[in-house]
């Protein structure tokens, strides 16, 4: 990735203070493109590892990865056509059924999603759907609650990438199952809102079936020199459209086989 890298460290570390500043006090700011209209998808991802550097060296614990943008659904909302990839730390866990603050996010979206924990290290290039079954552990169901801290949730590729794929707070629930009991790319689901069907999709409509995501994302780690630990909590991106909520909502992902999962948020 390095090879298409066009910002300088000192515009590295400029941006990513400014997205750090945007995540941490939750406001918006214009895409990064407006300022530097040559950054390319490797200045993202720059942006995105010092990101972590610094998230980790403040003491935030790496929990894993998601992928996203990897649905005709999510693809069409952000109008972008190409998946990316961000980090999961400690600090944006949530259990499930919990209650989450608003004032600490911009304007918050919730997906759901299939998550994927894993047993064993992978590694790209070349890592493909049948490596990323046979070092999973179990699969579970997750919500995910994205928040970019892009003005108007308006973005280009690159500039959510070095967003962290605008990554805020995840929930995994439901039924956790081992995958060989299951068949992971016809897993319908449905996303309510306050009780209310808001959307429907099935676990096909990311890229044909989520362990495809995970490999993926585990080929553009290998770009950034790094690969899929062993205890990795990785989620494979948006069924549907996101879902924009406010204070008092709640939400529900039920999924077949994989049971349900829920959030709601408050002030
Ligand atoms: C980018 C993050 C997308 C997903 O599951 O597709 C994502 C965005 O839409 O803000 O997490
Ligand atoms: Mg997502």
């Amino acid at each position: 990735m390095s090879a298409n890298l066009t910002l300088s460290r000192e515009d590295i570390v400029r941006l990513t203070e400014r997205v750090e500043g945007a995540q941490t006090r939750a406001y918006g700011i214009p895409k990064l493109t407006d300022e530097y209209p040559g950054m390319t998808m490797a200045d993202g991802y720059a942006v995105q590892a010092e990101l972590r550097r610094r998230f980790i060296a403040q003491g935030h614990r790496l929990v894993g990865w998601k992928a996203g943008l990897t649905s005709r659904a999510k693809m069409k909302q952000m109008g972008v056509d190409v998946p990316s990839i961000g980090f999961l730390t400690d600090r944006m866990a949530r259990p499930e059924n919990s209650a989450i603050t608003l004032s600490d996010l911009v304007h918050p979206r919730v997906e759901c999603e299939v998550a994927f924990v894993m047993k064993a290290e992978l590694k790209g290039p070349g890592c493909t759907a049948a490596d990323v079954l046979a070092a999973t552990d179990y699969v579970l169901p997750a919500l995910e609650i994205i928040d970019s801290r892009f003005s108007g949730f308006k973005f280009d590729l690159e500039s959510v990438v070095a967003d962290n794929g605008s990554s805020a707070r995840f929930v995994g629930g439901g039924r956790p199952r081992y995958v060989d009991e299951l068949d992971l790319s016809t897993l319908g689901v449905v996303l309510e809102k306050n009780g209310e069907i808001v959307a429907m999709g099935a676990s096909a409509a990311v890229m044909g079936h989520p362990a495809e995501a995970i490999a993926m994302l585990v080929n553009i780690l290998a770009e950034q020199g790094e690969t899929l630990p062993a205890g990795s909590f990785v989620m494979s991106g948006g069924i549907t459209e996101a879902i924009p909520v406010k204070a008092g909502d709640s939400m529900v992902a039920r999924f077949q086989e994989l049971g349900s999962v829920s959030i709601r948020f408050v002030p």
